[in-house]
């Protein structure tokens, strides 16, 4: 790391170069402290610009020195001499400022940054509150009801948001050096500038509504600590002087520091990041790709397509009749003006991706596709026959991918004539918002097959973690083992309710039968029928969510299933209490009570001991890895790190 000074006349400029994020580690804070020193006792200096090298601003505290005992000079000290400098600090800001690098451009006295950067305080997402000021200063700067969305929501804001908000004082038109310059030259000989501090703080110009939106926040954390003391940190800021509001808010990030959840959100956030760093890829170059083809436009294929057009990479859909393909591309049009809608993108953008959209009915259509994502119909046949298709006509260094959910990609690569260019990659419903992609690793696959996969996931904005072929992967394996024993549980003496309501109070935003509901009973009835034939007659079968088939219970969408639903209102069942009563007597089981914390501590050691298995088989290539497939797409409370972060840390519940 470097921190250099220069002087351009009058204005110095401080460079923050400290790769990959800049981050305040110790170093910086140091530099920044004598960089305030030097230019306090320099007469020449009038202004500072404070500035970073590489591709962002300061993007947070170094979250690797979290766990170590905390070095001097700490952050807020260093914030409190730039914001008390004599001479104005202007922050030119590229990238993103978030966490203490908002703080920092905060303490600053101007902010000036590129239409591009982002502003945000995300230390909720790290189990944090800012502490070096960030709730004080913000709402002195931003209305009390930004910075409440900002401090507990933890989402960045971008640029021209952040002008409108008062946050930032200019948007650079465009070269930011320059025109930060221009700035600080614009306002070293002008009035005096105020520390942020020092400002009044702007009061909720709704009270109601202020305190309405504090307790919709608290509710929606559930088990989550930080945002409910984020809450209560900009409270403090607008009810108490700046000072003792400090100290509120130093305490509190410190002693959030240490909880069990701040480390399992630490942990979560390292193991995300490594996922892609994959020895046998380390030195292999991924193809570029600028054309997908998507085969079947069910709910899946519109929402790879819609997530590859998101990324802005040309789709063309294939199906297999007109109305198919129509239907399809309803589909598709339709996420693709939600997002439009919501501000998720431009409307230049929206008009792209429309341009980069056709459907097809004949597979001649994907033949300059570089890949190719199979979605059909879960079955070994149906899928042997695309892959048959694709492999007499898309061009023949194509990849091509199945998003199978449980099938042998061993054997579906089989069906075609170089098996290397076969891999499987796994979305999750709704492909265009769930972060993960499991990209199944077949045993023929090419390096660069897998590289190029890996690039894929990441121009999605996905997390690719790799997995070995067997039946479900990582994530639908252990969640059909967690789900069986949550079977064996109905039969042993517990409701689907009772264990919906642990899962809920564990952390989980659905329980596991409010899950099934929701998604359709059917599918997972039809694959059991599927492989009745082959099930070892002494394994434990429960046989109560077949007979709920039989009953015509198939979810939400008829109105009843594990749950009876009257207008959409979830109520329990009394048909379904009979059933499973009925059932443990049929089989001589003595049904006992189960308390939410026994239906919690069997589903966790069932989903540990069925993770375990599969890291021994190889199947996963870390425990990281695995916690990260249960928290992205399984619901698994992000706070508590993943089943085996769980089991490792021997955290029990992390309920700090
Ligand atoms: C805080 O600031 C507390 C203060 O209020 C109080 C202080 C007293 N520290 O994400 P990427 C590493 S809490 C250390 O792949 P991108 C990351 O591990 C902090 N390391 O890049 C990775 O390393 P590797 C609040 C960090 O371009 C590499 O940088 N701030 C940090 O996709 C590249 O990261 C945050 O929570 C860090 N703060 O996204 C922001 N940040 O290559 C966290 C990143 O070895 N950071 N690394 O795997 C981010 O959101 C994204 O990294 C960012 C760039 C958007 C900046």
């Amino acid at each position: 790391m470097s921190t250099t000074l220069s002087v351009e006349g009058e204005i110095a400029v401080v460079t923050i170069d400290n790769p990959p994020v800049n981050a305040t580690g110790r170093a910086v804070r140091q530099a920044l402290a004598d960089a305030v020193a030097s230019t306090e006792h320099n007469p020449d200096i009038k202004a500072v610009v404070l500035q970073c090298a590489g591709s962002t601003f300061v993007a947070g505290a170094d979250i690797r020195e979290f766990g170590k005992p905390p070095l001097e000079p700490h952050l807020p000290d260093v914030l409190v001499q730039i914001e008390n400098a004599t001479k104005p600090w202007v922050a030119a800001v590229h990238g993103s400022a978030l966490g203490g690098g908002l703080e920092l451009a905060m303490a600053c006295h101007y902010r000036i940054a590129t239409p591009q950067a982002r502003f945000g305080l995300p230390e909720v997402t790290l189990g944090l509150i800012p502490g070096a000021g960030g709730t004080i200063r913000l709402p002195r700067l931003v209305s009390a009801e930004t910075a409440l969305d900002m401090v507990a929501g933890g989402k960045p804001i971008t640029a021209p948001k952040a002008l409108e908000a008062g946050l930032i004082d200019e948007i650079s038109g465009g070269q930011l050096a320059e025109d930060a310059l221009a700035f600080a030259a614009k306002v070293m000989n002008g009035k005096t500038h105020v520390p942020t501090l020092d400002r009044s703080v702007n009061m909720p110009k709704d009270r109601g509504k202020f305190d309405l939106q504090a307790s919709i926040i608290r509710k929606k954390a559930r088990g989550h600590t930080a945002p409910s003391v984020a809450v209560t940190a900009v409270q403090n800021a607008l009810s108490m002087p700046a000072a003792d509001a400090l100290a509120a808010e130093r305490a509190a990030f410190i002693k959030l520091k240490s909880t069990p959840q701040s480390t399992a959100l630490r942990h979560i956030f390292f193991a995300e990041r490594a996922t892609a760093r994959i020895d046998r890829i380390k030195d292999v170059s991924p193809r570029d790709i600028s054309h997908i083809g998507v085969v079947g436009g069910g709910t899946m294929g519109a929402g790879i397509t819609a997530a590859c057009l998101l990324a802005g990479l040309d789709v063309t859909l294939l199906e297999r009749d007109n109305a198919a393909a129509e239907l399809g591309q309803d589909r598709v049009l339709n996420i693709l003006s939600g997002s439009l809608k919501r501000g998720l993108v431009s409307a230049e953008n929206h008009l792209q991706m429309l341009a980069g959209f056709r459907t097809a009915t004949e597979y001649v259509a994907l033949k300059n596709a570089q890949v190719v994502i199979e979605a059909v119909f879960e079955d070994m046949a149906v899928k042997k026959e695309v892959f048959a298709q694709l492999d007499a006509t898309v061009r023949p260094d194509a990849i091509l991918a199945t998003n199978t959910s449980y099938l042998d990609v061993n054997e579906i690569a089989a069906a075609v004539s170089e098996p290397g260019r076969v891999i499987g990659l796994h979305f999750f419903s709704p492909a265009h918002i769930m972060k993960l992609l499991e990209i199944v690793v077949p045993d023929q696959v090419a390096d660069d097959v897998l590289a190029t996969s890996v690039a894929l996931a990441k121009r999605l904005r996905k997390i690719p973690v790799l997995a070995g072929v067997c039946d479900g992967f990582i994530g639908n394996r252990i969640m059909s083992a967690y789900r069986r024993e949550c079977d064996y549980m109905l039969e042993d003496g517990a409701f689907p309710h009772e264990i919906d309501t642990a899962m809920r109070a564990f952390g989980f935003k659905m329980g596991i039968y409010q899950m099934q509901d929701l998604a359709g009973l059917e599918i997972a009835w039809a694959m059991r029928k599927r492989r009745a034939a082959t099930r070892d007659p002494a394994e434990r079968y429960v046989d109560i969510p077949d007979k709920l088939c039989e009953m015509g219970r198939f979810g939400r969408k008829t109105g009843c299933g594990w749950h009876n639903y009257n207008d959409g209102k979830e109520a329990r069942a009394p048909e379904v209490k009979a059933l499973i009563i009925s059932e443990a007597k049929r089989k001589g089981i003595t049904r006992k009570n189960f308390s939410a914390d026994d239906i919690m501590r069997r589903i966790l050691k069932c989903m540990q001991s069925e993770a375990q298995l599969i890291l021994s088989e190889g199947i996963a290539s870390s425990a990281d890895d695995i916690d990260v497939v249960m928290v992205n797409a399984y619901g698994f409370p992000r706070w508590m790190g993943g089943p085996l972060h769980l089991l490792n840390a021997d955290v029990g519940a992390a309920t700090g």
